[in-house]
Order: C-alpha cells, then structure tokens, then sequence
C-alpha cells in the first residue's frame, strides 16, 4: 500500500509520546498550532532539511536562528570534531573560553565582559539576577508577547510556544515568582513611562527583544529603542536587549549596532552557539563584576564555556569578522523574498502583512499592520494552518506557528527563493479554490 509522506515521522512521533511529554522536546515542535504531527528530522545540509521518510524542505527555522550559515556547516562541524577527540567537557577553565570570548567582546559593542551559559533562558534569567542585584531593586518590565525563555519571572504574557499554546502564563509559577514582572505594550512608549512614574524607584531593568521574533517579526516603532534607553536612563535601571533571536543576525554588532542604541545589558543565544547549547550575557565590567566568584550575584553551570559549544561559536564568529558582504547578502535575500511573496499576495488579491528586519520575517494574514501582540493575534491562525501545511508539502520548512519569526540562512539559494514563492502562489491558489477549508480566508481576500 503507498505509504503516507508523513508515515515514518508518524510512527516515530507515537513512539516518542510514550516516553517524552508530548512527544517532544520544547513545546512549540509539537505542531499544536498548526495541527498534524511533527515531522521528524534525520539530516540537515545547508539550506535543506531530509526528514524521516525522506522529504527534503527548504528550511526557513535553522534551529530558531542558530544557523546563520545553514545546516552542518564545514568549519563548525571540523572544530566540533577535532575537539571532541580532545575531550568533550572539563568543568575546568580552557582558552577556548578566552578565544570566544574576546571575539565576542570586540563584536558586540559596548561590552567589556562576557559570562557563557547553555542557553537563552539561562542568559537572560542571570541577566535579570544580575539587574537586581546590581540595582538593588527587585521589579522588571517585560513586553506582553515577548519570550524571553521559561523562567518562572517571564512567564506572564509570553510570546513563542506560551501564545502558541494559548497559555500566556505557565502552570507552577507561584505568585511571588511574577509579583515583581511588570508588562507593558510592545512600541508603547507611554506604557512604560506610566510604570516608572508608579514604580520611580523600583524597577531594577527593562528587557525587550529588541525586534520582537516570539509574536511573529515585530519592528520597533521609530524612537522606540531610544525612548527606553532615555526612561531607563532617566530612572536608573538598566536596559537590557535579549538578542537570543537578532545576535550576529541583525549585524556583526546586534541591535545594538542596526539601531544604534545602547543597551546596560545584552543576552545572547543561537547564532553564538553555531547550533550547540551556547547562551551569553554581557556588559560593562562594572556590572558584570558583581557576578560570583568576584561579587554577590550567585550564577553558575557545569556546561557552561563547554569546549564543544565553544568550538563551535568561535567558528561561527570568525566566518561572520571575515565574510564583510555576510549582512549585506543576507539581506538582500530577505529583501527578495519578501518581494516575491507580496507580488503573489497581489496578484491573488489576498490581505496579508509582512514584516522583516534584516534576516528575520513573518508572514501574518491580516488585513492590517502588525506593531505588537494585540495585532498579531488578529492574524487569521486558521488560515495560517492550512498554509503552514500546503508549503509543508511543497517542501518548504515554516516555523509551526504564527507566533514565530522565519530565520533565513546564508546558504539559501536564489532558486530556494524562487522555489518558495512559487510554492507560496501555488498553496495560496489551492487555498482560495478549496473554499470550504478556508471559508474565512475569503474574508479577507480584497
Ligand atoms: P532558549 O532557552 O530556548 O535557548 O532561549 C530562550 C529565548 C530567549 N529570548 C528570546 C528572544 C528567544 O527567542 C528565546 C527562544 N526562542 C524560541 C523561538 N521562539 C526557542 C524555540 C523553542 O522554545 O523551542
């Protein structure tokens, strides 16, 4: 009997529900917002993922952003492994921390110390401890649909798997936990000032993802960024920017150089990994200094600086200092993409907004500008659904969920480009012919 495309993947993903919760590993995997069972993955190479029945997809995820340059890259996967016959972890310093570290250090601007952990989550909750401890201050603002991992502090209003899931708050966060979490609206300058003028000498920091990636790609609104960087200047708390998403993705500098602003703090993920558990927070040293063992704020890991993870980011970095063309390239092919894509909404006459800063882009059907959660959640999440699988089948690897951003790598080629906007005409075509799986497509279709 012909065999499902999804057959191997399915039985894989049965097997896995009876020892793993759900089935995976993180929740947003799950496809519980786009419906159907995850594919699973044997082999990634480049641009291209192989999946368990051997359907290739162009992939627009690279692990959440790890992979700037694309799936089992030479040079990461050599020092990974000539490191690995040396020893996979020592607990014990080496100057591979030494090496990544001065090569994110001179990258990053305004930074003079860099502490590595294993993952974003672990960035930016120590960057949190590390605020109030600096500050003596116990209060912080988040964004409503920002993501800034799954620390009990974050777990109000969060944007990624908890909007995916519909659970903006998290099961098993007492009270206390998010007593001090203050949320404001994303590109609403005036929602933070009213909590600092109720809080003038409370709020220990402000963390933002600087372009929002966890509610589908968001911008900052012109004089966003600057006007927190005056209000947290002007009530001495810190800003921090969780660049987990745009770190060596936005620019060599992250945000902090694409929108010239300078942030107190910056959290770090993915791309400083290459794709291994890489987390980092940074600062000045007069900040940083106060992490043990040099100052009271306790922070710690058994992995973290592992010799593998490190390995890898070095190679990661020293391809971004020498490729110069890198975010000029990459760009351009954002640029191209979203192009192609608003031509065929056009010409198909169908609502749309897409939003891109740099490498990172959404696609969201709706008929208005998407600037913060309340318009993303407005898209229509059905009809993201079916287009989510239609360009599964097509060979093209989305994020499972419309609450997420699209990450492109530098190894996608001007014909994977080609090939997704055709496959978006051709989906969105079989989309508006097949009326009843998308009655309230047609709502929207001008
Ligand atoms: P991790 O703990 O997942 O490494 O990083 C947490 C994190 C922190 N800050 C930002 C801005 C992030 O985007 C993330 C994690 N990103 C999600 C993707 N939306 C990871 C995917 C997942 O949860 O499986």
């Amino acid at each position: 009997m012909k065999k499902d495309r999804y057959e191997n993947s399915r039985q894989l993903f049965l097997k896995a529900a009876t020892l793993i919760p759900g089935g995976v590993n993180s929740p947003v995997r799950a496809f519980n917002s786009v419906g159907g069972n995850p594919v699973f993955v044997k082999k990634g190479k480049g641009a291209y993922l192989y999946d368990a029945d051997d359907n290739t997809y162009i992939d627009y995820v690279n692990s959440w952003g790890a992979l700037l340059f694309g799936h089992a890259f030479f040079s990461v996967v050599d020092s990974i492994q000539q490191q690995a016959l040396l020893g996979t972890s020592y607990g014990i310093p080496t100057e591979a921390e030494i090496e990544l570290a001065k090569l994110f250090v001179d990258a990053v601007p305004h930074v003079e110390k860099v502490r590595f952990v294993n993952s974003g989550t672990e960035a930016t909750m120590s960057a949190i401890r590390l605020a109030r401890g600096f500050t003596g201050r116990s209060k912080i603002i988040k964004f409503i649909g920002c993501y800034h991992g799954h620390a009990d502090s974050f777990l109000v209003a969060g944007g990624s798997g908890l909007s995916t899931l519909g659970i903006p708050d998290s099961a098993g966060v007492p009270q206390g936990a998010v007593a001090d979490t203050l949320l404001a609206d994303f590109n609403s300058l005036d929602s933070v000032a009213l909590l600092f003028e109720q809080f003038p000498e409370s709020i220990a920091a402000v963390i933002v993802e600087p372009v929002a990636g966890n509610m589908g790609c968001v911008a900052p609104s012109r004089g966003f960024l600057e006007g927190l960087r005056k209000l947290c200047s002007q009530y001495q708390a810190l800003l921090i920017f969780d660049e987990v998403m745009t770190g060596f993705r936005l620019a060599r500098g992250g945000a902090q150089e694409y929108f010239k602003v300078e942030a107190d703090l910056v959290t770090f993920g993915k791309i400083v990994g290459g794709g291994l558990p890489v987390g980092a927070f940074a600062g000045k040293s007069h900040v940083m200094d106060q992490l043990a063992p040099l100052g009271p704020v306790y922070q710690a890991g058994t992995l973290s600086g592992n010799p593998l993870a490190m390995s890898a980011g070095i190679q990661m970095l020293k391809r971004i200092n020498k490729d110069e063309a890198l975010y000029r390239r990459i760009q351009h092919k954002t640029s191209y993409l979203e192009e192609g894509l608003k031509s065929v909404f056009e010409e198909l006459q169908i609502q749309v907004c897409i939003n891109s800063v740099g490498s990172m882009i959404s696609l969201f059907f709706n008929s208005d500008v998407v600037t913060d959660y309340a318009s993303a959640q407005g898209a229509d999440a059905g009809v993201f659904r079916e287009f989510f699988h239609g360009m599964l089948g097509q060979g093209i690897y989305l994020p499972p969920s419309p609450f997420e951003s699209w990450f492109l790598s530098d190894a996608l080629t001007q014909e994977d480009l080609d090939h997704t906007i055709e496959a978006t005409r051709t989906v969105l075509t079989g989309l508006i012919k097949n009326k009843i799986t998308i009655a309230s497509a047609l709502s929207w279709t001008r």
